[in-house]
């Protein structure tokens, strides 16, 4: 993997003075951002993010799940674009850098090779996907899921957050729906800047990790129904509490991915109890589980014990339960000439770097179905994420973004190398 013009550099100060701009937008008390996906404030940065991209030259193109691509011409404008995509929408309770640092490195590039009046074979883009997180609209990676033909348009334009309002509806609202079909927008590559989300590379003092795929995830939604009743005069054996049932099934998805120890994960995040009236025994609960693992066929093994135990469950605690898996990501592994790229970037700035896989899902997930993709990861706080407290340095980020920005060029000369051939 030859490395193209290996003196261009990012500028690291200007990176983290954008990123620590953008935070404004959404702004938490505690110091992180709540910036939910097609809310004003998503609508808000998303402008932002136009008109600073329209400030380094680009053109920009806006498809109909909202994704914008900021894009630089090239010297042969006929290629499809070497892409750098991430998202800029957060969790509730989300912080500076997920997603962001992707966005803005990819922005950062830009005006690096407008400083430099650098010219690349291929067009280059900066994309920002529509509702990556699934917090607001579930599942996760939505766009670029609708992109990559994973999704139908129709099926995520339904998609409804917990108070009935649908993606479809509020992405008109905030004035968002492209002109452009998803997904008629060929990719040459796409890369990816993101922060671990984990404590691999901080404990292991390195400081890029090489992303070579993303492990599988499965996404659940369950319904039990047992029967409201007075707290005070309904004796314990008479009982029908689906908030109990739910208690024990919870404690069934944390045994489940234990047996399944280290690589399997399983979170119960989302519980709702109905009527949640402190004297009411409840007689409806909704609640959410996710399963994660590198090895799919470990999901299903997984997959079967939750619901023979919710079966088993159900029956002893004399309610009934519906469960619904509501996405299956598959384990993804990414392409080997950018993961080389990528490797190649990390080496040649001297940078420490090791292989990792990755237990966050992300765009590139997608999009390595459809465009040659990998990823760039740069350490976190104690690998703390979805969290107001995500830290990172700018040392680290900004070696993310140097590595980008080579993997890139890298790119560049490869496949222009193979036009030629
Ligand atoms: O859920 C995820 O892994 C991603 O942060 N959306
Ligand atoms: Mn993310
Ligand atoms: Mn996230």
């Amino acid at each position: 993997m030859s490395l193209a013009s290996t003196n261009l550099a990012i500028d690291p100060a200007r990176l983290w003075d954008t990123i620590m701009d953008t935070a404004r937008i959404g702004a938490t008390a505690k110091g992180g951002i709540k910036r939910l996906t097609l809310t004003d404030l998503d609508a808000e940065v998303r402008r932002w993010f136009i008109a600073a991209c329209e400030a380094v030259g680009c053109t920009i193109t806006i498809d109909d799940m909202g994704t914008i691509f900021a894009r630089r011409s090239g010297r042969d404008n006929s290629l499809p674009p070497i892409a750098i995509g991430s998202h800029l929408d957060t969790q509730p309770t989300g912080g500076k850098y997920d997603g962001i640092i992707g966005v803005l490195s990819g922005l950062e590039l830009l005006r690096t090779l407008r400083d430099a009046g650098y010219e690349t074979t291929h067009p280059i883009e900066v994309i920002n996907w529509t509702n990556e997180e699934g917090s607001r609209f579930a599942p996760a990676m939505l766009a670029s899921g609708v992109f990559a033909g994973v999704f139908t348009k129709e099926w995520a334009y339904a998609r409804a957050d917990r108070d009935g309002l649908t993606f479809g509806n509020e992405l008109t609202r905030i004035g968002f729906v492209g002109p452009e079909p998803v997904g008629q927008h060929p990719l040459a590559a796409h890369f990816e800047v993101h922060i671990e989300q984990g404590p691999i590379l901080e404990a292991q003092d390195t400081v890029i990790g090489v992303v070579t795929g993303v492990q599988g995830m499965r996404w659940y939604e369950v319904t039990v129904t047992g029967t409201d009743s007075h707290a005070g005069s309904t004796p314990m054996t008479l009982r029908r509490d689906a908030l109990l049932a739910t208690a024990r099934m919870i404690e069934a998805v944390n045994t489940i991915a234990l047996a399944h120890a280290p690589l399997a994960v399983g979170t119960v995040g989302l519980i709702e109890a109905r009527p949640n009236s402190r004297n009411v025994i409840p007689g409806e609960t909704f609640f959410t589980v996710e399963f994660r693992h590198p090895d799919d066929a470990l999901l299903a093994v997984m997959e079967a014990a939750l619901y023979t135990a919710f079966d088993r469950i159900s029956v002893a605690s004399d309610v009934e339960h519906v469960v619904t898996c509501i996405w299956n990501s598959p384990a993804v592994h990414f392409d080997e000439d950018c993961i080389k790229a990528v490797r190649s970037a990390a080496v040649h700035a001297g940078l420490s770097h090791r292989d990792i896989v990755s237990g966050a899902g992300h765009d590139s997930a997608y999009i390595a179905a459809v465009a040659p993709t990998s990823m760039i990861f740069v350490p976190c706080l104690k690998g703390i994420s979805h969290n107001e407290l995500e830290s990172a340095e700018p040392a680290h980020v900004a070696a993310g973004a140097q590595v980008l920005l080579q993997a890139v060029l890298a790119m560049d000369a490869l496949l222009t190398e193979r036009l030629g051939a």
